[in-house]
C-alpha cells in the first residue's frame, strides 16, 4: 500500500465509523416492556420484562439491567415497597425479578438499563397488577 492509500484506508474507515454512530440508536429509543401485566398476589412471583429498540422493535439482549424499586405508588401506597430480586433471564433481551407481592393492587416497578455502546441510562416505570 502506498502512503496515500494508507491515508485513504484510514478516512474509509472514520467514515464507516462515523455512519455506525449515527444508525445507532439513541438511549431514549429502548424502552422497558412487560411481558405479563399481571401477577398472582404472594410470595416469589416472576415478573418478566423484555428491553427493546424501539427503532428496530428487536430486544436488546446484554444490558446491565438493574431494579431499582417496586412499590404500590400507583395505588397511592408509596411507602409500601417490596424487595426486587434479579433472576436469569430465559431469552436474551428479557430480564426477570423475583418478588413478593404481598397486597392486591397495582405495584411500580422502577427499572434502570445501560446498553452496550449507548451513552446514558434507560429509566423506566412500569406497573404490575397483583391480582387475588
Ligand atoms: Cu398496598
Amino acid at each position: 500500500m502506498t502512503t496515500f492509500n494508507v491515508a485513504r484506508a484510514a478516512m474509509a474507515v472514520l467514515i464507516g465509523a462515523a455512519l455506525t454512530g449515527a444508525a445507532h440508536a439513541e438511549i431514549k429509543n429502548y424502552e422497558f416492556r412487560l411481558i405479563q401485566p399481571t401477577v398472582k398476589t404472594g410470595a416469589d412471583r416472576i415478573v418478566t420484562v423484555r428491553l427493546v429498540d424501539k427503532t428496530s422493535g428487536n430486544a436488546v439482549p446484554d444490558a446491565v439491567v438493574f431494579a431499582s424499586r417496586l412499590d404500590m405508588a400507583p395505588d397511592g401506597m408509596q411507602e409500601m415497597a417490596t424487595k426486587v430480586t434479579p433472576m436469569p433471564g430465559t431469552e436474551p433481551g428479557t430480564y426477570r425479578f423475583k418478588a413478593t407481592f404481598g397486597m392486591a393492587g397495582r405495584w411500580q416497578l422502577s427499572l434502570g438499563a445501560k446498553v452496550q455502546g449507548e451513552t446514558g441510562t434507560v429509566d423506566n416505570k412500569l406497573v404490575v397488577t397483583a391480582e387475588q
